[in-house]
């Protein structure tokens, strides 16, 4: 075999920045992290913690029970702690939880909290309110559930945003999911504001700085590249909404992937240019890992497009304090 023969074709990587975990994911895997720490294994998580495959099984592996709702606690471990994922929750389920006697953590992202808030003060106004989101989504699930039943109407579309009739005669006003489509939410938005234009805002945008920032990277890079790998789950909104934009932005390939050994190498064949990023529930683990798997067929150069810096950090919830204090000396 000839040397050339041998020679593997070059490829421009260009990474996006900021990717992958973002403040509330850092914040909600901490949580089930220190409550086993503290508390002991089980702990028990309500809904993934964040989307994520990885971080769910190697949180599984270290002691923490997930399932979908509180009553598929065994009786003989109502004692032990809930937490609530970083999506967040119906009110009832705190509530039943308290019925229960059970010692909950809620691991919901303050961004997510701030938005249920904004709920609760419209509706104390006496506005009828709309929220922008994807049906059957937890967090969805969840802002809604923060009110009563169709206190609460949901637009998905701008077609939706069209079609929309005010049920009352009171002033409007919408909140929306933190992890949508900036460019669609506006779309729906400008719809709303022409038909109703008193309708109230959030005071700042509801989609949050993580899935702002993850998008703008994506659109800084896609046009440099041929083809966009988002490393996350299928059921993590921000990262199809990654996925997504990078479509939209030109990219003639454009795969969400959970592991490298989804990555369909038909698809890849020929390229010379690449853009790699991850969703907010992707661990940078699996983004190495990919750029592995890429350097065994390519020769790859990797460059950093940098499109925001970050710095936000979430406090932990009280309960936890002391052990994250006592973690964070033992590891100096
Ligand atoms: O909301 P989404 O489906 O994007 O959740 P995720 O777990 O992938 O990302 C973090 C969050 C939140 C809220
Ligand atoms: Fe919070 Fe945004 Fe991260 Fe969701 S993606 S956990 S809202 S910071």
């Amino acid at each position: 075999m000839t040397e050339t023969s041998h020679k593997k074709p070059p490829l421009s990587l260009k990474l996006c920045a900021p990717r992958g975990f973002c403040a509330g994911v850092d914040r909600a895997i901490q949580i089930v992290e220190l409550a086993l720490e503290k508390y002991g294994r089980p702990v028990y998580v309500r809904h993934e913690i964040v989307h994520n495959k990885f971080v769910v099984d190697s949180l599984r592996a270290k002691g923490a029970v997930f399932v979908e709702e509180l009553d598929e606690i065994p009786q003989g471990d109502q004692d032990r702690p809930v937490i609530f994922s970083a999506h967040g929750v119906p009110k009832s389920v705190p509530a039943d939880a308290q019925n229960r006697n059970m010692f909950y953590l809620d691991a919901t992202c303050p961004l997510v909290s701030k938005v249920h808030k904004e709920a609760e003060i419209h509706h104390r106004r006496d506005r009828e309110i709309l929220l922008i989101g994807h049906k059957g989504h937890p967090e969805v699930i969840g802002t809604m559930g923060q009110l009563e039943d169709g206190a609460v109407t949901l637009i998905e579309t701008e077609q939706d945003a069209r079609s929309f009739q005010p049920r009352t005669e009171r002033q409007l006003a919408f909140i929306t999911q933190t992890t949508l489509s900036v460019d669609d939410t506006d779309g729906i938005v400008a719809i709303l504001k022409d038909r109703f234009p008193d309708i109230v805002a959030p005071h700042k945008e509801d989609i949050c700085y993580a899935t702002t920032n993850r998008q703008e990277a994506v659109k800084a890079v896609a046009p440099q590249v041929e083809a966009m790998i988002v490393v996350g789950a299928p059921n993590s909104s921000n990262s199809q909404r990654l996925r997504e934009v990078a479509e939209r932005s030109g990219c003639r390939v454009s795969a969400l992937v959970q592991r490298a050994s989804e990555i369909d190498w038909a698809k890849f064949d020929g390229i010379t240019s690449l853009g790699l990023t991850a969703g907010a529930s992707a661990p940078e683990l699996l983004v190495e890992e990919i750029i592995a798997a890429f350097s065994e067929r390519f020769d790859v150069s990797v460059d950093i497009v940098r499109t925001a810096e970050e710095t936000i950090a979430f406090n932990l919830p009280r309960e936890l304090r002391d052990v994250a204090l006592s973690s964070a000396s033992a590891a100096e």
